[in-house]
């Protein structure tokens, strides 16, 4: 039976499960389900944690033996691979369920339109499709990783009204208010790693951590060619209670590299000539260490640098109510820009949160 209007608020509850393994699934992609008999739901299960048992096992667990006759909505195509789970279609099939509505196919090679051909084969009805947008969309950083070896980037920023990062005197503490500045801790606490340049470091003297902590412990780099970051900054005072990696070139100095290694911090020593180069290997590195998501914190330089190199993915742009004013005073992307008004990077219709009396401007990057 192809999809049908009353499939939505099936497949719409099943998304809403998948989001809440949000930080602790990856590098998995999160995953939600709903096995409904008769018209009533019998079972709902989402993929609590990275190596945990996958939505259908817990959906199914929980309907028990009213499944059996029974439809399946999941965000993603059942899996048909032992991983370090068995596969869900077996237990699908087991189960009894007679019909699986997937939100989209799954991008791991090992699965990718296998599932659902494998349920089809058993004479479980399949239908593919349903919000298939906002089923893809979750799993986008997941897709990411597993199509480029790269992490999804999400470039985070807070500007005053008028575009400034900082006054024209340098100083930016606080742009943004404590709401905001408490969703960016959120954010944090859900990601792999949180990124700045060597000015920002300096200038700021972040720890970058979560404030309370979320599911996840960041790893947090700095991008210092000269590894020049000071072992009095917070950052490495602090390298023994959380990772901190520094990104660095073959031209920083022994001994700099040493006293930081001697703190706990890890020196990267990126062997490209340009620095342009240098991110891009910084970037595969990350995507060999399976992070999924990193949350690229500033400055101009870097964002400038991912700007040229395509690499955004999102934009979460904090916007407050504050006029800053000055020429000289920067706005939050440095670099040489896009060539020209045509060359502008166009993102998706944005989401608008209030936080406090900040503005939080989110959107996806179209990459088509
Ligand atoms: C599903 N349902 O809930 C999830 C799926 O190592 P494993 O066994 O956890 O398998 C991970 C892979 O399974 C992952 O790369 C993706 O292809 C799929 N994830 N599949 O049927 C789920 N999380
Ligand atoms: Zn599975």
């Amino acid at each position: 039976m192809p999809p049908t209007e009353a499939d939505q608020p099936l497949m719409a509850r099943a998304l809403q499960l998948a989001r809440r393994g949000e930080g602790r699934v990856e590098p998995n992609p999160m995953v939600g389900c709903v096995i409904v008999r008769d018209g009533q739901i019998v079972g709902e299960g989402w993929h609590q944690r990275f190596g945990g048992p996958h939505a259908e096992v817990e959906a199914l667990a929980a309907a028990g033996a009213a499944a059996r006759g029974g439809t399946a909505y999941v965000t993603l195509e059942p899996c048909c691979h032992h991983g370090k789970t068995p596969p869900c279609t077996a237990a699908l099939i087991d189960a009894g369920v007679t019909r699986v509505v997937a939100g989209c196919t799954d991008p791991n090679p090992q699965v990718a339109g296998q599932g659902l051909a494998q349920l089809a084969k058993a004479g479980v009805q399949t239908a593919v499709g349903i919000a298939e947008d906002e089923a893809a969309d979750l799993i986008a950083p997941f897709r990411k990783l597993m199509q480029q070896g790269r992490p999804w980037i999400i470039a985070k920023w807070a500007m005053s009204l008028d575009g400034k990062i900082a006054a024209a005197d340098g100083s930016s503490q606080w742009i943004s208010g404590p709401e905001s500045r408490a969703e960016v801790h959120k954010l944090r606490g859900r990601v792999d790693a949180v990124l700045v340049g060597r000015g920002t470091a300096r200038r700021d003297d972040p720890l970058l951590t979560a404030r309370p902590p979320g599911p996840r412990t960041p790893v947090r780099i700095v991008l210092d060619s000269q590894a020049t970051l000071s072992l009095e900054s917070q950052l490495v005072r602090t390298a023994g209670d959380g990772p901190v990696i520094v990104a660095a070139s073959r031209q920083a100095s022994s001994q700099r590299i040493a006293a930081l290694e001697k703190q706990g911090v890890e020196v990267l020593s990126l062997s490209e000539q340009d620095h342009a180069a240098r991110f891009e290997s910084l970037l595969a590195e990350l995507g060999r260490r399976h992070m999924t998501n990193v949350l690229v914190e500033g400055g101009g330089q870097v964002f400038g640098s991912l700007l040229a190199l395509g690499a955004i993915d999102e934009v979460y742009a904090f916007v407050a109510p504050k006029l800053l004013g000055g020429a000289a005073a920067p706005g939050p992307v440095g670099g040489a820009g896009v060539a020209g008004i045509d060359a502008a990077i166009h993102l998706a219709a944005p989401e608008i949160m209030p936080f406090g009396n900040d503005v939080l401007i989110r959107a996806r990057v179209r990459h088509d």
